[in-house]
């Protein structure tokens, strides 16, 4: 039997997660949107390019729950993007309402499964899901990491011509544009960038991959990105089913590790078939510390409201 992950939120990002997770035959993929008749057409249609590509997975869409039960992952895109001039802070308390329903609704007819959360603001909307769903820290991860890292690992490739494949980033902290791209642990076939590039070269690229986001959103207008974060939702899929102990850079509930408790933040950490099985701690110099308290300050200022 394949396994079974349902996505919540059927829009851009939503339904080219369940492209790559198709494409990939990592899973049958169901979509739920509040939308009538838009993830059934959707489905519908990636249903009918499997045969062109020899891929037996099933894929359906739905306005109601029930069509998710027994999901071994739920991946919740529902909710706003953002709009030109907004920041990711701006789509709190619209969003948060969206993530309450969606967990509550997505739970009940998947106790067991493990949640993978994108909408923004993220780090935020990764601890209201775990809070909503009561589950275990282990179970709820967001996706912010991966898609900032590969922003700047394709910044890198491009500035030094070499392939993507031999550059590794790291960004941590919260996905706002206080996040922490982490010079010092990224290279280029093991030469630290530090070392590689320019120091105002260097600035230039942290400085675009801090504004990634919004430099898609400026030339959309209308939405964000989606091919990025969606083949980054699919690599943590693919290392939680197939227990892969893959070291991502992603959001997890903290609980001292960082000197940071009570919040969702990016961190190192591995997944594998439990989820989160265990959070990787840098040694960080106080300068680098600093940067992870500011941005993990703003992050609690939002959790904090929401809480109110
Ligand atoms: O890396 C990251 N974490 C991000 C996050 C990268 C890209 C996008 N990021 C955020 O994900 C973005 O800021 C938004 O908050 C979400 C979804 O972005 P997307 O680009 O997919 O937005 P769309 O295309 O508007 O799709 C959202 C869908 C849309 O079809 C709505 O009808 C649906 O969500 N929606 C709902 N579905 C189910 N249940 C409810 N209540 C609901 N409300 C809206």
């Amino acid at each position: 039997m394949n396994y079974k992950v349902s996505i919540i939120g059927a829009g851009m990002t939503g339904s080219t997660t369940a492209h790559w997770l198709a494409e990939k035959e990592i899973a049958d993929v169901v979509l739920v949107d509040v939308v009538e008749g838009m993830p059934q057409g959707k489905a519908l249609d990636l249903l009918e390019a499997m045969p062109v590509i020899g891929k037996d997975v099933m894929v359906s869409g739905g306005n109601e729950y029930h069509i998710t039960a027994g999901s071994d992952i739920v991946v919740i895109t529902a909710g706003l993007p953002r709009k030109p001039g907004m920041s990711r802070d701006d789509l709190l308390a619209a969003n948060a309402e969206i993530i309450r329903e969606a967990t509550k609704n997505a739970i009940q007819h998947s106790p067991e499964a493990i949640f993978v959360v994108l909408t923004n603001p993220l780090d935020v909307m990764a601890y209201l899901t775990m809070k909503v769903a009561g589950v275990s820290p282990q179970r709820v991860v967001g996706q912010a990491g991966i898609l900032d890292s590969a922003r700047m690992r394709a910044f890198v490739a491009m500035e030094l011509g070499v392939s993507v494949e031999n550059v590794h980033c790291y960004v941590l902290g919260g996905h706002g544009d206080e996040m922490v791209p982490l010079t010092r642990h990224s290279n280029v076939a093991g030469i630290p960038l530090e070392e590689i590039l320019p120091k105002d070269r260097l600035e230039a690229i942290v400085e675009r991959t801090r504004k990634g986001g919004g430099e898609i959103v400026g030339l959309l207008k209308t939405g964000s990105a989606y091919y990025a974060p969606a083949i980054a939702v699919t690599q943590m899929v693919e290392a939680i089913l197939k227990d892969k102990h893959l070291i991502v850079p992603a959001a997890v509930y903290l609980n001292g590790e960082y000197g940071l408790k009570d919040l969702s933040f990016g961190v190192p950490v591995q997944l594998g078939r439990g989820g989160v099985e265990k959070i990787i701690e840098y040694r960080l110099t106080d300068e680098e510390m600093a940067a992870f308290h500011r941005s993990a300050q703003g992050v609690k200022e939002n959790i904090a409201k929401l809480m109110l």
